[in-house]
């Protein structure tokens, strides 16, 4: 069994999608971040970062139970563990790595700092201009790679666009506007219509 300790942000998402696509059974143990449950020792026990996601899994390597964080890497072990959502080719495999590496180091700090920003009771329009332009950025390098291949790895549907879809598909958080990036709006449009998908954003809404 796998436990999914998570809430319905982008990035609590993107273990319910890939664990549905992979069509594993798990359990979700929502997390009250208003609540600040993602700080308490039990769950630090989980992520020392003291952010969702993270899971258990009962069955983890040698038998023994084993905790991940960071979804990226839950993403990479969930794929590794069940040969799913990871290319078969060994090219598209490094451009899903560095697709997913995109999402964790850039789209997911910079679509949330916009978002704060955004939303903080002081105006900072510098910090405003400064987030949304990279938020937009950004988005602009995935629509150039979505003009030219329909997954974000190449040919096939990987991690790497579960990562992404996450901030994707509520791009206006960050003040991004998908009606300027064509490609990307197709590839959101897509991804929302995966049965996989669908089930889990329910299973997390
Ligand atoms: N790089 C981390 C980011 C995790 C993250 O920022 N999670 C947010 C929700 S989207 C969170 O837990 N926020 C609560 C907090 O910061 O206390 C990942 O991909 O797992």
């Amino acid at each position: 069994m796998i436990d999914v300790y998570t809430a319905s942000t982008p990035n609590g998402v993107k273990v319910p999608i890939a664990l549905e696509e992979l069509g594993l059974h798990y359990r979700v143990v929502r997390i009250n971040l208003g609540a600040q449950e993602q700080k308490r020792p039990d769950f630090l026990r989980l992520n020392p970062n003291g952010r969702i996601p993270a899971i258990v899994d009962t069955d983890g390597p040698g038998g023994e139970s084993l905790s991940v964080f960071e979804s990226g890497a839950i993403l990479w072990y969930l794929a590794e563990k069940y040969h799913g959502l990871m290319p078969p080719n060994a090219v598209e495999r490094i451009r899903a790595l560095e697709y997913t590496f995109f999402q964790v180091g850039g789209v997911g700090p910079m679509f949330g700092q916009a978002g704060w920003f955004m939303r903080h009771n002081e105006p900072m329009p510098l910090a405003i201009t400064r987030y949304q332009a990279e938020s937009n950025r950004l988005t602009a390098v995935l629509e150039a790679r979505l003009k030219t291949t329909p997954w974000l790895a190449g040919e096939s549907y990987s991690v790497a666009d579960i990562m992404n879809f996450a901030w994707l598909r509520s791009p206006q958080y960050a003040g991004v506007e998908l009606s300027e990036y064509p490609a990307v709006q197709e590839w959101v449009d897509r991804m929302a219509a995966r049965p996989a998908v669908i089930r889990g954003l329910q299973a997390i809404a």
